[in-house]
C-alpha cells in the first residue's frame, strides 16, 4: 500500500507567521532537498548524520528564496519511518508557497491529508488507534480531551487491546490443534479456563464500552441545556456563564426563539451551554418550532438546567417542571433546578417556591438559588456542574474510548464473545467455538489496524490536516 513517491506539504497553519515548516518524506527526499539547498561550506545533506539540523540557503537556480534550517531524519528513525526532511523557513505565505512549488517542480508531490501519519502507520511506527489519536491531539481544546488523546497516542488503549488479543490467540491455537486431532476427541483447551478468560475479556470490553459516553462528552464538550418558562432569565444566565452578551436579553416574554449555544472551558473541561426558547403555550408558529427544539435539546443534553422565576404563577411553575421532568424520564441526565432572580425575592416567596420544588422534584435533583443578573451563587453552580461530570475515570488514568469506530468494533467483539460464551456453556463443538473467537479477534484487530482495508484507512486519514 505504500508508494515510493516523495510527498511534501506545509505543516504549519495557513497564513503569515514568524516561521513555517515544510515537510518532505520518502525515499530520496534528502537528495531532493540537496538539489535546492546550499550550505555555506558546500556540505551535502545526504552526507550528514541522521537527526541533525543544518543552516543554509534555498535557491531556485541563482535566486535565493530564503535562509533556512533543515532537519534531516533517516529511515527508520523518523515520524513516518522513511527519510524525512523538515525545512523551517520564514513564515511569509509567499515564501511557503514558493518553497512548496520548488519541491513539486523538483519531483515531490503534494501530500494528501494525513498522509505522513498514514505512512507512519503503514511503516509500523504506530498502530491505527495511535494514529487516530494524533488527530485528536491536534484537535484537543481542553485539558481533559488532551489527556485522553495523549494517553491513546502513547499506546494506552493499544496495550489494553493487545493483551486481550494475546490471551485469545493462545486459546485459539489450542482449539485449532484440537480440530487437527478431531477423530481422537482430545481437549487441549481447558474449557473452564477458557470460560474464565472469555468472561474476563467480556468485562474489560464492557468497561471500555461504558467509557465511551464519558469519552464522547470530553471530546465534544458536555452538553448543558438551559430550559424553563419564558422570561425566567435563561439568556441572562448563558451570558453570565460565557461572560459575553451572546444572547439577546429583554423583559419581553418569548425573546429567544432559536437555540443559541457556545462552548467554554471550565477547569479543563469543555461545557457546551445551550440557551433555548422559553416553554409556554403559544399559537405562534415560529415560537412553537422553537419550543420543539427546546425539548429536542433536553434529549441531547447530559445536564439540564431548569430555571424558575419564583415571581411566576405557582401553577405554571409546576407545569413547566413536570414537562421537563417528563421529557427527561428515566434517562440518566442530571437535572439541576435553579431558582433565579433571588435578588428580587422576599422570605415569603422563597417559602412558597420551596414548597413547589419539594412537591415536584425528586431527591436526586440538585437545587440552587441564584441571580443570573447579579451573579450571586453562580460560582456554586459551576462547582455543581464540575461535580456532576464524573471525571474519576479520567483522573485514575483509565483507558477511555472517544472514537465511534473503536466503539463499534468493541460492540461487535462483545457480540461474538457473547456467542462464544454461551456456546461454551451449551458445549458446542470446537470449530464453532473457534469461529466465534476468531471473529472477536478480528474486531479487536480492526481497532489497532492489524486488520484493515483501504477504505477504512482513507476514511480515517481524510479528516486529518494536510502536512500531518
Ligand atoms: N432581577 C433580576 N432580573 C433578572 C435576572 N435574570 C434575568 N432577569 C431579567 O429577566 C428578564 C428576562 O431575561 P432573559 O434572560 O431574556 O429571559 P429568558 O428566559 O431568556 O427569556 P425568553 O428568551 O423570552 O424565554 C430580563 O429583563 C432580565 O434582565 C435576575 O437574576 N434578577
Ligand atoms: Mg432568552
Amino acid at each position: 500500500m505504500i508508494n515510493n513517491e516523495i510527498i511534501c506539504a506545509i505543516s504549519t497553519p495557513q497564513g503569515n507567521g514568524a516561521i513555517a515548516v515544510i515537510r518532505l518524506s520518502g525515499v530520496g527526499s534528502i537528495e531532493l532537498c540537496d538539489k535546492l539547498y546550499k550550505s555555506s561550506r558546500n556540505k551535502k545533506l545526504v552526507d550528514q548524520p541522521a537527526n541533525t539540523i543544518h543552516f543554509g540557503e534555498l535557491k531556485d537556480y541563482d535566486k535565493i528564496i530564503d535562509e533556512v534550517l533543515v532537519s534531516i531524519f533517516k529511515n527508520p528513525h523518523s515520524y513516518t519511518g522513511e527519510d524525512c526532511v523538515e525545512i523551517s523557513c520564514h513564515g511569509s505565505e509567499y515564501i511557503q508557497q514558493t518553497v512548496l512549488q520548488l519541491f513539486i517542480k523538483a519531483g515531490a508531490r503534494l501530500a494528501k491529508p494525513g498522509e505522513f501519519t498514514m505512512r507512519a502507520f503503514l511503516n509500523g511506527k504506530m498502530d491505527l488507534s495511535q494514529a487516530e489519536a494524533v488527530a485528536d491531539l491536534i484537535a484537543s481544546a481542553s485539558a481533559a480531551s488532551h489527556k485522553v488523546a495523549i494517553q491513546q497516542m502513547r499506546g494506552g488503549f493499544s496495550n489494553e487491546i493487545a493483551v486481550l488479543r494475546g490471551q485469545l490467540l493462545h486459546f485459539i491455537s489450542l482449539l485449532e490443534l484440537e480440530l487437527d486431532f478431531s477423530e481422537e476427541e482430545v481437549e487441549f483447551a481447558d474449557r473452564k479456563q477458557l470460560n474464565n478468560l472469555l468472561n474476563n475479556i467480556q468485562s474489560v470490553i464492557a468497561k471500555l464500552l461504558n467509557s465511551f459516553k464519558l469519552g464522547n462528552v470530553i471530546k465534544n464538550g458536555i452538553p448543558v441545556a438551559i430550559v424553563g418558562q419564558t422570561n425566567v432569565g435563561k439568556s441572562t444566565l448563558l451570558n453570565r456563564i460565557l461572560n459575553e452578551e451572546k444572547a439577546i436579553v429583554s423583559e419581553i416574554a418569548g425573546t429567544t426563539r432559536d437555540v443559541i449555544e457556545d462552548v467554554i472551558n471550565i477547569e479543563g473541561v469543555s461545557f457546551r451551554f445551550i440557551d433555548t426558547a422559553g416553554i409556554r403555550e403559544t399559537t405562534d408558529t415560529i415560537e412553537t418550532i422553537g419550543i420543539e427544539r427546546t425539548f429536542d435539546r433536553i434529549d441531547k443534553a447530559s445536564i439540564v438546567l431548569l430555571l424558575i422565576d419564583a415571581n411566576d404563577n405557582e401553577k405554571d411553575i409546576a407545569i413547566a417542571i413536570k414537562k421537563v421532568k417528563d421529557r427527561i424520564g428515566e434517562s440518566d441526565k442530571k437535572l439541576i433546578s435553579l431558582v433565579n432572580k433571588i435578588d428580587t425575592l422576599d422570605k415569603n416567596k422563597i417559602r412558597i417556591i420551596d414548597t413547589i420544588l419539594l412537591e415536584n422534584l425528586s431527591k436526586k435533583d440538585i437545587q440552587l438559588k441564584i441571580s443570573a443578573k447579579t451573579g450571586e451563587n453562580i460560582e456554586q453552580l459551576i462547582t455543581e456542574l464540575l461535580s456532576v461530570v464524573n471525571l474519576n475515570a479520567l483522573n485514575q488514568n483509565e483507558v477511555i474510548i472517544t472514537n465511534s469506530r473503536h466503539f463499534e468494533a468493541l460492540q461487535r467483539a462483545s457480540e461474538s464473545l457473547n456467542r462464544a460464551i454461551s456456546g461454551l456453556q451449551s458445549n458446542i463443538s470446537g470449530d464453532f467455538l473457534a469461529q466465534d473467537i476468531r471473529e472477536t479477534l478480528h474486531y479487536l484487530g480492526e481497532i489497532t489496524g492489524e486488520i484493515t482495508t483501504d477504505e477504512v484507512l482513507s476514511n480515517i486519514f481524510k479528516n486529518f490536516c494536510i502536512g500531518k
